[in-house]
Order: structure tokens, then sequence, then C-alpha cells
């Protein structure tokens, strides 16, 4: 979908990144993760590395306080889908997460022209990748069709191409797909065969390590979480430089490293 004529190329090079500090009831959000009981210590200290992480890659952080109300605030990233030229809020698709996004609409607001999602149209931005030169958007248990529809519309309005595809198993559609740059996708096995993905080259995961998935590329580097050596193996044909960070307690929360942040240029 979308008019081919007006493709843009995805760029990994960004200047802030808006994060939110997890609260100590962190551990209250919607986990389906059999991976034990989480510290709030060790989150605390996992952010606070994922922090430093991005700006020693040179991105400025926007650092947001917890919202009590919220448990699972911090996983910035469902509440808003940011290209150069606009941010669309969304309505994340969790119950217990509707109204997340009304402090970072007031937080973007400030570097971007704001668009919305509509009821009944819900989207989580863990469900949104831009990979290379166009958006696909994962129908999910949390992003529903009117929900990616809508997305695609404003998208499309800024010159950008899109489709849909269902997202099957796992949380959301980046739980088990990223874009890593020089035209490259990881992703998990059910994915690998979409003729939607046969112009990328593919780093296919091991059933084991499919939580590797869930790699960050920003400013031509690659944050992966740490404990996979294989995907990382993988990873480090791409000649880019490789950040392994343990984002352990996350990932009891069902989380992972696109979650936590919102990335953007500005300038
Ligand atoms: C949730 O279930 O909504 C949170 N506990 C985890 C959200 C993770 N976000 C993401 O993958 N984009």
């Amino acid at each position: 979908m979308g008019d081919p004529a007006h493709v843009k190329k995805e760029t990994s090079m960004f200047t802030h990144a808006l994060v939110r500090k997890p609260g100590p009831n962190f551990n209250q959000g919607l986990t389906t993760s059999l991976l034990g009981t989480p510290s709030y210590t060790l989150i605390r200290k996992q952010h606070d590395a994922y922090v430093a992480a991005l700006g020693k890659l040179g991105l400025e952080m926007i650092l947001l306080d917890p919202q009590p109300d919220f448990p699972d605030a911090y996983f910035v990233e469902d509440t808003a889908v940011v290209t150069p030229e606009v941010a669309v809020i969304t309505i994340p698709g969790a119950s217990s997460r509707q109204g997340e996004q009304y402090s970072i609409e007031s937080a973007l607001s400030q570097f971007r022209k704001i668009e919305k999602i509509q009821a009944p149209g819900t989207v989580d931005g863990g469900d949104v990748l831009m990979a290379g030169d166009r958006f696909i958007i994962g129908i999910s248990e949390r992003t529903n069709a009117e929900g990616a529809h809508q997305l695609g519309a404003i998208l499309e309005s800024y010159g950008y191409v899109w489709d849909t595809i269902s997202v099957g198993e796992g949380l959301h559609l980046k739980s088990s797909i990223n874009f890593v740059g020089k035209n490259t996708l990881i992703l998990t096995p059910p994915f690998q065969h979409l003729h939607l993905f046969d112009s990328f080259d593919k780093i296919v995961l091991d059933e084991a390590e499919t939580y590797a998935a869930n790699t960050l590329w920003v400013n031509d580097s690659l944050i992966m979480p740490e404990g996979f050596p294989v995907a990382k193996e993988k990873l480090s044909r791409l000649g880019l430089p490789i950040i392994e960070l343990d984002v352990s307690e996350v990932a009891k929360m069902d989380g992972g490293l696109t979650c936590l942040s919102l990335r953007f240029q500005l300038g």
C-alpha cells in the first residue's frame, strides 16, 4: 500500500531518545513470562545501563519519571510512532495501559507535529516496524485492524509505504522481527519465508535464541540482549559495533530493548 514514488529510507541516526524510569510497582505490569520474579533494584540498574549506552552513542536523553498509575509506562515505545515529520500518538491495546500516551504526547509535541490514533483503533508501537523503505504494521492482540489502517493512512499521507502482517505468536511484531541496517532483518523462524520480506537479507534466529530478535539498531550500532552467542555471531557479520546489555528483568515483564525508548532526530 502507498505510493512507491515517495519511498523514504530508514536511517538509524538519532539525536534524541525519550525514556521513562521503571517505577517501584513495575512488577504489577502485564506479563505472561515464566522467567521469575523481577527485581526493582536490578531493573533500575539495567535501565540506567540502557540509558548510558544510548548516551554513549550520542543520543540526548529526555528522561521521564515513573507514572504510578501505569506500571508498564516505561515501555514508552508502545505509545507513539515517531518519524522525521510526525509523532503518531497511539491508543495502547491493553486497557491497563490506556492513558500512558497522554504524557508522551506532551513530551513529543515540543519536537513533532502530532497526529493521533482514534478509538476504536488501538496500536502498540511495538507492532510497528520500519524496515528499509516501508512500515510493516503487525496486527496483534494489542494492535487491531482499525488501528493499523488508521496508522497506515497517516503514514501514507507523509509519503510512507506500509503493509500489515499478522503477528501470530509473541506479544508484538518487534518481539520477533527487527531491522538491523544493511537491508537486513533479524527474525524468528516463523517469519523467514514470508514474501513480504523477499527483498531483505535475513538473519534467522535459532529457536533457543528468539529473544535476540529484539535487537536495536541505533546510530549504526547494534544493541542486543546479553546471552545469545549464536545470534551475536550472526549479527557480527554485518560489521557494525555490537553492545550487549543485560535486560533480564525487562524480559520478565515481556519487554525488550526496543520497547524502552522512542528514538528521533532533531535538526
Ligand atoms: C505489556 O505487556 O504491555 C508490557 N508488560 C510489555 C510491553 C513491551 N513493549 C514492547 O515490546 N514494545
